[in-house]
């Protein structure tokens, strides 16, 4: 069995095959409807038709080409495969004269076997075949005899012992009489045929019922009646026929549907009236099976863990850089071919992270990059980043995954927040072992001390924050935070309590987020440290918005 069921999920304890020789041996009248690919099949099934007819004229017809042999037997095979893996019903194919000898239905009879096709019908007729209701007293019809040979061949080649094989006999539609009709019929019964089907192109049944008659329920009778529709069904029930097939029709409503609908487009130029009335995509999805493949990802695909959220702190202007921050804050101050925040959001977005939000302060009307979503800090003159964090934190629910903070100054290579997002501890911070790089560059430096340096040796070691500062002595400091924390879900409640305590104070108003991260140290909680080293660059001054460049 295949891991993931065709399209079909309909699956039924009794071969196609055996179904279809119950309804050809059933003492009712039963139906069979035309199809031409895997969708009308599909169609056909639920519309209730307890067997569908592969019709060869709509098979060539759905190709584009004429009923004469255009199509290769394979392509016609291939169709086939379509309608029996999406249906659990069986499929009669409509198989021409055989597409050649008794040699050639032998091929055929195997390959259907093996593509879910439960019975073929063949013509007397040679091949290339015209269809019947073209000028059909000129069409030859196959010898008599040599139908019979591939007849028989076609039950040698048979492995179930349920497949079926219905002779069609042309001996009307050629414009012979009822005599060579009973006369062929007689003998491709005798040669092992399942059934026959007689064909008429009348518009009356009148050379259908008369053989009917006179073959008196010898082996079971097929008829398709396209051109003597207007017979009422009642009268093929009394005259003991078996199975009717609607041939074509299934074809011809789908080309009357694409033909207004084409017209229709063409005309409006627009797709409001057709929309109303045509099927809705989900109906397209529901014909595939598209909820059989949703059901077999969640059963064979990975837990489809969804990453966290970012909040951007970019509240503040960024006084360092001057006139270039005068009207927008830092955040969006050019790097290169777009704001600061740009490579930012960018940077995110390529280890998955979508859902960003920023904070924004200082002239944050000129904060408006398209994704991500905005919180206002209208108090960010006289409040820092604590305060950022606090309305972030406080602007909405953050989902199961949590959230990596970060500024709105740094730039970032991608593996920087890839290493946060499989962080496993509540509260994770990402930590540069190239401190000595900032050592003396006259700036604010969050160094950090650690509850173990950086080793090579030691890399899996699990290491913790201890201590936050810039003003650490060198033989404490282990790095420096690069301003990234993960914060787990189950982390915020405390860390929104801790945060609205510190932030009751007014002296903390301005605090930044070392005063947090000490202030967790201190009480204990674990945040750890992954160390990385080099790979990013705060923006703080004229001198790094150039160096930025190269970045
Ligand atoms: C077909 O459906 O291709 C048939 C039936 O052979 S008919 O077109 O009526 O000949
Ligand atoms: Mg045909």
């Amino acid at each position: 069995m295949p891991a993931v069921p065709e399209t079909s999920s309909r699956k039924s304890p009794v071969k196609k095959t055996t179904q279809f020789r119950r309804l050809l041996n059933s003492p009712d009248l039963e139906f069979l409807c035309e199809a031409h690919n895997g969708l009308s099949a599909r169609i056909v099934e639920e519309a209730g038709f307890r067997g569908v007819w592969a019709s060869g004229l709509s098979i060539a017809a759905q190709f584009g080409v004429r009923d004469n042999n255009e199509a290769s037997w394979t392509q016609v095979l291939d169709v086939v495969e379509f309608m029996a893996d999406a249906t659990s019903v069986p499929i009669l194919l409509d198989g021409d004269t055989g597409y050649g000898n008794f040699n050639n239905l032998q091929r055929l009879v195997r390959k259907l076997e093996q593509r879910g096709a439960a019975a073929v019908c063949i013509e007397d007729k040679l091949f290339p075949k015209t269809n019947s209701f073209i000028d059909g007293k000129r069409q030859p019809l196959a010898d008599m005899a040599e139908f019979c040979g591939k007849i028989k061949a076609g039950k040698d080649a048979q492995s179930d012992p349920d497949f079926s094989i219905v002779a069609r006999i042309e001996a009307f539609i050629a414009g012979w009489g009822l005599d060579e009709a009973l006369r062929r019929a007689e003998a491709y019964h005798a040669a092992g045929a399942d059934a026959v089907l007689i064909h008429s192109a009348l518009s009356v049944p009148d050379e259908i019922l008369a053989f009917a008659k006179a073959w008196d329920r010898r082996c079971p009778i097929v008829i398709v009646p396209t051109k003597y529709y207007a017979t009422p069904t009642e009268v093929f029930r009394n005259h003991g026929i078996s199975l009717v097939i609607w041939a074509n029709q299934i074809l011809r409503s789908a080309i009357t549907a694409m033909q207004e609908t084409a017209r229709e487009l063409h005309r409006e130029e627009s797709l409001v009236r057709v929309e109303q009335r045509v099927a809705g995509v989900s109906e397209v999805f529901r014909l595939q099976g598209a909820h059989e493949l949703e059901a077999a990802e969640r059963r064979y695909l990975p837990a489809d863990r969804t990453p966290p959220a970012a909040l951007v702190l970019a509240a503040s202007r960024g006084e360092e850089l001057g006139e270039l921050t005068a009207d927008r804050p830092k955040t969006m101050v050019r790097i290169g071919d777009q704001p600061l925040l740009g490579h930012i959001v960018a940077g995110f977005q390529a280890v998955g992270v979508k859902d960003i939000t920023v904070v924004r302060g200082y002239a944050k009307a000129t904060v408006n990059l398209p994704g991500p979503a905005y919180v206002d800090n209208d108090d960010h003159a006289d409040t820092g980043e604590l305060y950022s964090l606090a309305l972030g934190l406080g602007s909405r629910d953050w989902g199961a995954e949590g959230l990596i903070v970060c500024y709105g100054d740094v730039l970032f290579r991608k593996y920087i927040p890839q290493l946060l997002l499989d962080a496993q501890d509540d509260l994770t911070v990402v930590v540069d072992t190239q401190w000595q790089d900032s050592v003396n560059r006259d700036r604010d430096v969050d160094y950090v001390r650690c509850s173990l340096p950086y080793s090579r040796l030691h890399y899996n070691r699990p290491v913790q924050l201890e201590r936050v500062s810039g003003a650490l002595p060198a033989a404490d400091i282990h790095g420096e935070w690069m301003g990234f924390l993960r914060i787990s879900a189950a982390a915020l409640p405390a860390l929104r309590a801790e945060l609205a305590a510190l932030l009751s104070d007014p002296a903390h108003r301005r605090a930044k987020l070392p005063l947090l991260l000490n202030r967790l140290a201190d009480q204990g909680r674990v945040l750890r440290v992954i160390y990385t080293s080099g790979n990013w660059l705060d923006i703080d001054r004229l001198e790094d918005v150039v160096n930025a460049g190269g970045f």
